[in-house]
């Protein structure tokens, strides 16, 4: 079995992606101040950006004091790779170029996949920790899986990422839908996913907020979380995939940050920092990626909270038990064959049992097509 560090490696060397998006003019040669990618780098121990890094293909020097990145042009869209190391948090800056230095009016995390090489793991119940606390039957029992090597967004889902969807006229295009979820989404009129406002009031003591671009999207049923994936060439993660990649680290953990609970780390109904907006009792999703606790060993964001995801399995309470007899692994789980309610998995903000709801081997049943405020889902590859 190979072991993350290798995972890791791999991720960051091929796929640590931050882009500068910006408007600009002018000269053929100029300087990017990349002082807010820096500042918002959530981590101080990491390093400043290793240099040479490229830029849209091209390597550039990555000068320090003050960080800033040379630049060949001055227009478009340009994509940072870094060559080895991890540029930090990876975000989208956009903002207003005024030919010395540049304003940002966004920032977001970039939803780039991570990749997981094959890998066999324990899935479910492990009956120590708070899985001994809080565990249900149909997390039972722990038995391990081998997986084929697959790709899954490092974020959930946004709505910035919905919105192209909704664009490209993916509500009018069925061959983007299952025919099940054609059939759904016509009788049932859809358009858009519910709760798509951006002003939102969530509770009945809650304040309005707002969802930006780079809020998780909700109030997507299955049938449409699974046609954005097709739309986008992927797929709902299984419920194996999505297991091992919030706990896996070569033993199974509680949360994705690891055996201790702690109601700060992600956003959940407790938690009182609420980083990405609102505050104590904040009834309302974040900014994905914004609870920087909330990662997975394997670098996935926000898989003990913020919103709960769909995966692609039917649910059933024995699935668990229907794998291969005598310990031997169970290749690449499907789930059931069929069934009235899909898996979805991970806490969510309105998930008041904190510290039972947001482990990573709990597991909900809930009708395909349901639209919840507290339902989004991650796509794989
Ligand atoms: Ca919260
Ligand atoms: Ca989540």
């Amino acid at each position: 079995m190979r072991k993350f560090t290798a995972i890791r490696r791999f991720t960051f060397a091929a796929c640590a992606v931050a882009t500068l998006s910006f408007f600009a003019r002018g000269e053929a040669s100029t300087f990017v101040s990349i002082r807010d990618l820096n500042r918002i780098r959530a981590n101080p121990a990491q390093p400043v950006p290793p240099s040479p890094i490229k830029v849209a293909g091209r390597v550039v020097e990555v000068l320090e004091n003050p960080p800033r990145v040379a630049l060949s042009d001055g227009s478009g869209t340009i994509t940072v790779l870094s060559a080895d190391g991890n540029l930090g948090e990876f975000l989208v800056l956009e903002g207003d170029w005024d030919g010395s230095s540049l304003t940002p009016t966004k920032n977001e995390m970039v939803n780039e996949d991570v990749v997981f090489p094959p890998t066999l793991f324990m899935m479910g119940n492990s009956g120590k920790g708070k899985d001994a606390d809080y565990g249900y039957q149909h997390e039972l029992p722990q038995h391990p899986v081998s997986l084929a090597s697959f790709r899954l967004s490092r974020t959930e889902v946004t709505r910035a990422d919905y919105q192209r969807f909704i664009d490209a006229g993916g509500y009018d295009d069925f061959k983007s839908w299952s025919y099940e979820g054609w059939l759904w989404k016509t009788s049932h009129n859809i358009t858009k996913p519910a709760y798509w406002d951006s002003v939102q009031i969530w509770g009945l003591f809650g304040d309005a907020f707002e969802q930006t671009d780079n809020f998780p999207v909700v109030g997507v049923s299955y049938w449409e979380a699974d046609a954005y994936c097709r739309w986008a060439g992927g797929r709902l993660p299984t419920e194996a995939e999505w297991e091992m990649a919030a706990r896996w680290s070569g033993q199974p953990r509680s949360y994705p940050w690891g055996d201790n609970w702690d109601y700060e780390n992600c956003n959940n109904w407790c938690d009182t920092a609420a980083p990405g907006g609102g505050g104590p009792g904040a009834y309302q999703t974040a900014r994905v990626g914004a609870y920087l606790l909330d990662k997975s060993y394997s670098g996935c964001m926000d898989m003990a909270g913020n919103v709960s995801e769909w995966v692609s399995d039917w649910y059933s309470a024995t699935y668990y038990s229907m794998g291969p007899s005598g310990g031997a692994a169970w290749n690449n789980p499907l789930g059931p064959a069929g069934g009235t309610a899909k898996v979805v998995r991970g806490g969510n903000w309105s998930d008041n049992l904190c510290a039972d709801t947001t482990r990573s081997a709990a597991r909900k049943s809930l009708s395909p097509d349901s639209r919840a405020y507290n339902v989004g889902f991650r796509i794989a590859h």
